[in-house]
C-alpha cells in the first residue's frame, strides 16, 4: 500500500491541488492511506490556533477533492502510537544518521534556537511509514533521503530484534508540471510562502483567483509560444492550462494570439477546476459534526492497522 501526506503549513494551493492530491483522488488504490502530517507543521515556530485551523482546513480539501474518506486521517490523532514508535525508532537510529539528513544540515545545523524536532523528524516520518506497513512511499526528490532512513530502520529492527517491519521504498510521484509561483516563475508554488501575490490557494475566491493570474508574470516576447527555458511565466500558464484541461502545454499554445487572451483562459479554467472542491469544502467545514467523525472514524482505523505492528515492536525490544 502506499502512503503520501500533505503538511498544513499554509492553506493549500494549485499546486498541492495539481500535483497531488488530484491524483491521489483519481489513482488511489483501497488500501492507500492519506492524512494531514499536522506534527510535521510544528518543527520551526508555530501558531497553535492557527495549526488546529489549517490542519481541518486540510482535511476537508482531502475529502472535498474526492478521497473516500475511509483512506484519510489526521497524523496527531495518531499521536499516542506515533510518539511510542518515533522512540523505538530512535533507539535503533544513530544520531549521526539523523544528523546527515540534508534538509537539517540545510535549515537547522549550526543555527541558534533550532528546535530538536527538526533533527528527529525523519525519524517520525519513518514511523508514519513503518506504522500503517507502506511498501511504498510516493516522494519528491527532497524527501527521498528520508525514505531512505526509514528503509535502513525498519531492516536494522527486523535484523536485530525480529521481523516486523514492512521495508518501505520512495517511488516518483507520477507528476504533472511543477506548478510555479505566478509572481516569480523561478520558484515552485508553495502554501508558505511569504508573499501570497503569485499563490493560487484551492479556497481562493473566483474574483481573486482572477486577479492573480492578470498579474501573472510573463515577458516582453511577442506570440504565445511553449518555452519553459526562455519563457518560464508564460510556460507555467500553459502547463496549468493543461493540468485543468487536459492536452498538451505546447498544441494549446496555438490557440492564443495574446497573453491578454492566454491569462483569461488559465483564469477561467482555474476557477472551474477549484470551484466545486471549494464549494465542497466550505459545506464540510461548516458541519464541524461531520468532520469531526470522519476524523475519528479515520483515527480508529489507521490505529488499528498499526497496533499489531506496535504490539511486537515494543514486546521484541524488550518494552512490555
Ligand atoms: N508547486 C507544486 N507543483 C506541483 N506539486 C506540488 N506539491 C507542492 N507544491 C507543488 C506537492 O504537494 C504535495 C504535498 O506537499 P507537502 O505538504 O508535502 O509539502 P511541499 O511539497 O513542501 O508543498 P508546499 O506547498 O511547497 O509546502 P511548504 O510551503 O510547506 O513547503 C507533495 O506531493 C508535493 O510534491
Amino acid at each position: 500500500m502506499r502512503l503520501s501526506g500533505i503538511t498544513p503549513s499554509g492553506h493549500p494551493q494549485l499546486g498541492n491541488h495539481l500535483g497531488a492530491v488530484r491524483r491521489w483522488a483519481s489513482d488511489g488504490r483501497p488500501d492507500d492511506l492519506y492524512f494531514v502530517s499536522d506534527l510535521h507543521a510544528m518543527t520551526t515556530s508555530h501558531d497553535p490556533n492557527r495549526l488546529r485551523a489549517r490542519t481541518s482546513e486540510m482535511l476537508a480539501v482531502l475529502v472535498a477533492s474526492g478521497i473516500p474518506v475511509e483512506r484519510v486521517f489526521v497524523q496527531s490523532d495518531l499521536a499516542r502510537e506515533l510518539g511510542a514508535l518515533t522512540w523505538v525508532l530512535e533507539c535503533t537510529c544513530s544520531y549521526g544518521e539523523a544528523a546527515r539528513m540534508v534538509q537539517f544540515r540545510e535549515k537547522g545545523s549550526g543555527q541558534g534556537g533550532v528546535r530538536l524536532s527538526l533533527l528527529t523528524y525523519p525519524v517520525l516520518m519513518a514511523a508514519d511509514i513503518l506504522l500503517q506497513g507502506a511498501d511504498e512511499v510516493p516522494v519528491g526528490e527532497d524527501q527521498n533521503q528520508h525514505v531512505e532512513l526509514a528503509r535502513a530502520l525498519a531492516r536494522r529492527f527486523n535484523g536485530t530484534y525480529g521481523e516486523v517491519f514492512a521495508v518501505p521504498r520512495a517511488v516518483l510521484p507520477a507528476t504533472g508540471a511543477r506548478v510555479r509561483d505566478l509572481a516569480d516563475p523561478t520558484r515552485k508554488m508553495s502554501k508558505s510562502a511569504r508573499d501570497a501575490a503569485g499563490v493560487v490557494f484551492v479556497l481562493d475566491e473566483p474574483d481573486l483567483i482572477r486577479r492573480k493570474v492578470r498579474r501573472a508574470v510573463t515577458d516582453g516576447c511577442t506570440g504565445v509560444a511553449y518555452a519553459p527555458a526562455e519563457r518560464p511565466g508564460v510556460a507555467n500558464l500553459l502547463e496549468i492550462l493543461a493540468g485543468c484541461l487536459g492536452g498538451r502545454p505546447a498544441d494549446l499554445a496555438e490557440g492564443f494570439g495574446s497573453y491578454g487572451a492566454l491569462k483569461e483562459a488559465v483564469a477561467d479554467a482555474v476557477i472551474e477546476e477549484l470551484r466545486p472542491i471549494r464549494e465542497r469544502t466550505r459545506a464540510l467545514l461548516a458541519d464541524p459534526g461531520e468532520l469531526a467523525r470522519i476524523r475519528r472514524e479515520g483515527a480508529a482505523r489507521a490505529a488499528e492497522r498499526g497496533e499489531h505492528r506496535l504490539g511486537s515492536a515494543m514486546r521484541l525490544i524488550g518494552a512490555g
